[in-house]
């Protein structure tokens, strides 16, 4: 697999429940760099245009609502295949339906409180690192180790 970046966010939920520390681990141990890490309060502009995609769905008022209703981590994490890796790390949509081992199956019951969010594809995953980070706030570096993870 090519290097590739994806953009993930823990939501308020996640943050709200003290799960932050644990959820950064999941991505770490596995291998994958993080060079993009902030919190921030959510504006109700950033939400929409972040789930743009979903504007006409009934979820929708209530997605923004959510995202908007406590501080978010937001994280670019890099490394070969990291896109999907990071969506099979995260599990399926609906927590109750996740798998255990997964972040959703681990710690989640309900569709609206899914914890975190992950780009479903490598054009989401740019067009939201974009949305979310300037250029100057992610850190372009190579882990020492990283002979240790990479053939
Ligand atoms: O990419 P992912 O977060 O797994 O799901 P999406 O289908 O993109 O939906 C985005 C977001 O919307 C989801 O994480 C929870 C919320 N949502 C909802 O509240 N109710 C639904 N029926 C579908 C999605
Ligand atoms: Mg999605």
């Amino acid at each position: 697999y090519p290097l590739e970046r994806t953009f993930l966010a823990i939501k308020p939920d996640g943050v709200q429940r003290k799960l932050v520390g644990e959820i950064i681990r999941r991505f770490e141990t596995k291998g994958f760099t993080l060079v993009g890490l902030k919190i921030l309060n959510v504006s109700r502009e950033l939400a929409e245009q972040h789930y743009d995609v979903h504007k006409e769905r009934p979820f929708f008022a209530g997605l923004v609502e959510f995202i908007t209703s406590g501080p978010v981590v937001a994280m670019v994490w890099e490394g070969e295949g990291v896109v999907s890796s990071a969506r099979k790390i995260i599990g399926a949509t609906n927590p109750l339906a996740a798998e255990p081992g997964t972040i959703r199956g681990d710690f989640g019951i309900n569709i609206g409180r899914n914890l975190i969010h992950g780009s479903d594809a490598i054009e989401t995953a740019q067009r939201e690192i974009a949305l979310w980070f300037k250029e100057e706030e992610i850190a372009n570096w190579e882990p020492t180790l990283m002979a240790w993870t990479r053939e």
